[in-house]
């Protein structure tokens, strides 16, 4: 494990702050590749234009910084189309960075490249231990426990295993089930504060958000669902006018920000960024 010697960030094992689920003072973002034209995706819309995916990504990166978040860019993976959906191979939580074993065997090698990068900023930095899968989509952290979706990239044996280390920290994970037409379970929910998701309604007839506040999603705004509070902010993609105006509403200061170029591959908002 590599270490820097000052300002690391400490372990804290109490469990979750309820406000850390969405108060962030940092971000770990990965500049995309010109590589990411073969980037991974459930069915095929076009290859993504690699200059306007740099352009959304700086767009999504000054709405970080104007969210009040210090944003720290780490250089782009080409030999991993996939690197700049940084969010699935690792989750920074209860002042530790745990790194996770990517479900997808192309994006497996990125969490190498990401033990670097962390080691920057953590102090601690644990391996998800045994053979199972996690992809960072599918876990969302509350200000209550840390939801894990079972999903084609993200395995029992996994969340077994990411259940023993947050344990450690105090942190309860309750495993639930990504719908099968959707990659992630983020895909289709987020987190509005620490006791309201906001989710697509298909996802909340599912039940797992007995015990929240559901806001639900629009419908025919679907993609919208991929949001991200960050601070005072929710950060939503473009093209979404119901959905802005249901979240003005409701309260929420919101930005919005362009994601149509990863959109091609199946990403959005929250996995640009590792947040903590
Ligand atoms: C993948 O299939 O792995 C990428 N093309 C998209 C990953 C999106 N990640 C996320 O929503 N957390």
């Amino acid at each position: 494990m590599l270490t820097s010697p000052r300002n690391l960030v400490r372990a804290i094992p109490i469990g979750i702050e309820p406000e850390a689920s969405y108060r962030f003072g940092h971000a770990l973002c990965r500049r995309p590749a010109a590589s990411v034209t073969r980037g991974l995706r459930a069915s095929d819309s076009g290859d993504p234009d690699p200059r306007s995916f740099a352009a959304d990504h700086a767009a999504y990166v000054n709405a970080l910084r104007s969210a009040g978040v210090n944003v720290v860019i780490v250089d782009p993976l080409e030999a991993f189309p996939d690197s700049v959906f940084i969010e699935d191979v690792a989750l920074c939580i209860g002042g530790v960075a745990i790194l996770l074993r990517p479900g997808a065997s192309s994006r497996f090698g990125e969490r190498e490249a990401m033990r670097a990068a962390l080691a920057c900023h953590f102090e601690t930095i644990i391996d998800l231990d045994g053979y199972g899968f996690v992809d960072g989509g599918d876990i969302l952290a509350t200000g209550r426990e840390v939801l894990v979706g079972l999903s084609s990239r993200t395995d029992e044996s996994g969340v077994d295993a990411l259940r023993r280390h947050l344990a450690d920290l105090g942190i309860r994970l309750r495993p639930v089930r990504t719908p099968t037409e959707i990659l992630h379970l983020k895909t289709a929910c987020a987190l509005l504060d620490a006791g309201t998701v906001f989710s697509t309604p298909a996802l909340a007839a599912t039940g797992c958000f007995a015990g929240y506040r559901i806001i639900e999603c629009p419908i025919g705004e679907e993609p919208a669902a991929n949001l991200i509070r960050v601070n005072d902010v929710v950060l939503l993609s473009e093209g979404y006018p119901n959905t802005a105006k249901l979240l003005g509403s409701e309260g929420f200061k919101v930005e919005t920000v362009p994601t149509t170029q990863a959109a091609k591959l199946d990403g959005g908002l929250s996995c640009m960024s590792l947040r903590w």
